[in-house]
């Protein structure tokens, strides 16, 4: 007689997040290990976000993983590193209503299906590896009833997509680089929740949605190879940066954060130009926000609005409260005003204000 079959499920959502103190570039590919810290906001889950459902059951011959409806090899490496991790922490788990008895050992052999949807562009830019990695790890830690707190998982997130341990928390988040070669200290912490600093609305200005050129797996090592200015980033740059930018974020000091924010975008994005061959994420458009930004800013003599740029041209500007955010809707408008059936290249971080 055959066995009766059964399906456990869990499913969850995360955000994405935005850094504005960058990281790109590893000091260990396979671990993913960073070579400085990294500070970023996590958005609100309504707007990007990904959601997974994982499934387990004993009738499922292989790990399978579909993303966005299309189904992915999951031999990379990455996905296969998370999976490991989660089910080395799995335990015993019991539905009585479905009579499913799962004991901890069982898990080694039993096989998960993964579906995952982002609301947003896949690798446009947009940090969708961040919200993807960070939500399967998260649910599967769910389904296999793991019991480690958030730092753990961030460690676990992070051998999937370096960005993604920084969207395990909200609000914003510090990504520790960690100094042990196991990369048992690079985590994330929480250096204030998403309450704290509530005045900041966040609009992504879509320059284009089209999956970028250069992935930044590829294009960090290649900098890592060949920039000189990395070295200097990293080791001088960065560390004065992360302690400024933390007491910009705990004194809700616009002025500095917005500052430090675009200072660290036009960084990254030079040390892609110092890369050989040269990385342009950036497009006219984006050069265009950027000086419209500057110009603004400088007209009001202190910020009004932050700018940063990750890898691909799409800007996120950050405004310092609801009222700049209008204005800066109304610029980016005059400026750019959309094309017919183009009002969706408008995604915004607080829908509300359209109404
Ligand atoms: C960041 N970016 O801090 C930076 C800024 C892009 C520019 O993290 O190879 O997708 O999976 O660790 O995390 C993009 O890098 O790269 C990124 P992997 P990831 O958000």
């Amino acid at each position: 007689a055959t066995e009766p079959q059964w399906v456990l499920m869990a499913t969850g959502r995360s955000p994405t997040n935005i850094a504005v103190i960058k990281y790109w570039g590893k000091r260990d590919e396979t671990l993913i290990l960073p070579v400085n810290d990294s500070i970023s906001v996590t958005l609100d889950p309504d707007h990007l976000s990904a959601t997974t459902t994982v499934a387990a059951s004993p009738s499922f011959p292989s790990d399978r993983m579909w993303l966005n409806g299309k189904e992915i090899a999951l031999s990379g490496g990455r996905f296969q590193s998370c999976l490991r991790e989660i089910r080395k922490r799995a335990r015993d788990v019991e539905d009585e209503k479905k009579g499913i008895k799962i004991k901890k050992e069982d898990w080694e052999k039993l096989h998960v299906h993964i579906a995952s949807y982002n609301n947003f562009p896949t690798a446009a830019g947009l940090a969708s590896s961040a919200a993807g990695l960070a939500c399967l790890v998260f649910t599967l830690g769910k389904l296999m009833n793991v019991n480690e707190d958030y730092g753990e998982l961030s460690s676990i997130a992070r051998q999937g997509s370096g960005s993604a341990c920084r969207s395990i928390y909200g609000g914003f988040v510090k990504w520790c680089m960690g100094k042990n070669d196991d990369g048992s200290d690079s985590m994330a912490v929480q250096l204030a929740d998403e309450s704290h600093w509530d005045d900041l609305v966040i609009i992504i200005a879509v320059v284009s949605s089209k999956q970028k050129e250069t992935s930044s797996t590829s294009g960090m090592r290649d900098t890592v190879e060949t920039s000189p200015l990395l070295q200097y980033r990293a080791q001088t740059v960065v560390p004065s940066r992360i302690l400024k930018m933390e007491d910009a974020i705990k004194n809700r000091d616009f002025e500095s954060f917005a500052r430090l924010t675009c200072a660290d975008s036009n960084q990254f994005h030079a040390v892609c130009l110092d890369t050989s061959p040269p990385i342009f994420y950036m497009n006219d458009t984006s050069h265009r926000i950027i000086s419209l930004v500057e110009k603004w800013n400088h007209s009001e003599g202190t910020p009004q609005v932050a700018y940063t740029f990750d890898a691909g041209p799409n800007a996120v500007l950050i405004a310092r409260n609801r009222k700049t955010a209008t204005l800066l809707l109304q610029r980016l408008l005059y400026t750019f005003p959309p094309q017919k059936n183009d009002l969706d290249s408008y995604m915004l971080g607080d829908k509300s204000i359209l109404s």
